[in-house]
């Protein structure tokens, strides 16, 4: 299994700080990896310091937000100095926005793909300069159901998750001469705090994710780690600018009507 090992490796994880990020961080560091995480929030960061610590794992915290390029270079710049060459990224900080097209503000619409894409890109652009010269790494952009399909009153969020899929492969293919290899992974319907508002009992979008997935199941944070540990370890090594749907098979079916088993 030395394949997946991940000893003397550094992973920084975006976000970090709960749900889908924090199973996956989770994963990188039971596959022996040291954790750096992020957070714009200083209670979040903190009380997520105290879980990885308090699980035995080594881990740090900066404090600041993805789309501010020149903060973002000085953070990445210190998480170096003071940690050591980051060895896998994973771009997980995101944000949704659920509103109608025809109504949605532009400045939301654009907060959303600023804090899903464009902070990706300055993440990717910075850890990926220095992954050159360490000579590789392994970034892993998170992406989504909407990277492939689209659904009412998330538009910004389709938009931006539709653009990292593309940014994944392009980045494969600009930086695959250096010995990265940029791949994503595309959660289907899992439940965290961003889809606990439609993940209600009774609530009409529950039951028909439930209905639509093959599994028959919201995902479970968990569920992730895998995957995530897949692509970020030598496993992965001739894996490039691919987006592993982790979704109970939604993308793989046209789904069913609701009384058929
Ligand atoms: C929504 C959900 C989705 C999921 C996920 C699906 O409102 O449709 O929040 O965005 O979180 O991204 O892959």
């Amino acid at each position: 299994m030395t394949l997946f090992d991940l000893t003397g490796k550094i992973a920084l994880v975006t976000g970090g700080t709960h749900g889908l990020g924090m199973a996956m961080a989770e994963g990188l560091a039971d596959a022996g990896a040291q954790l750096i995480i992020t957070s714009t929030t200083p209670a979040k960061l903190e009380a997520a310091l105290e879980h990885y610590r308090g699980k035995g794992y080594q881990a740090s915290g900066y404090l600041f937000d993805v789309t501010d390029e020149t903060l973002a270079a000085q953070m990445v710049e210190q998480m170096v100095q003071e940690q050591g060459e980051i060895d896998i990224l994973v771009n997980n900080a995101g944000i949704i926005k659920r509103e109608p097209a025809l109504t949605m503000k532009i400045d939301e619409f654009r907060r959303v793909v600023d804090v899903d894409l464009v902070g990706a890109f300055i993440m990717a652009q910075l850890v990926g300069n220095r992954m050159v010269k360490s000579g590789g790494g392994k970034i892993i952009n998170i992406c989504s159901m909407m990277s492939e399909l689209g659904r009412n009153t998330v538009s910004a969020y389709a938009a931006a998750k539709g653009g990292l899929k593309m940014l994944t492969r392009n980045l494969a293919t600009e930086w695959a001469k250096y010995n990265i290899q940029v791949n994503g992974i595309g959660p289907g319907y899992f439940a965290t705090s961003q889809t606990a508002p439609i993940r209600v009992d009774g609530h009409p979008f529950n039951e028909f994710i439930i209905n639509r997935t093959p599994s028959a199941r919201w995902g479970n944070p968990e569920d992730l780690a895998g995957t995530a540990v897949f692509l970020a370890s030598r496993a992965s090594d001739f894996v490039n600018g691919q987006i592993v749907y982790v979704d109970g098979g939604i993308l793989a079916t046209i789904g069913k009507p609701s009384n058929e088993d």
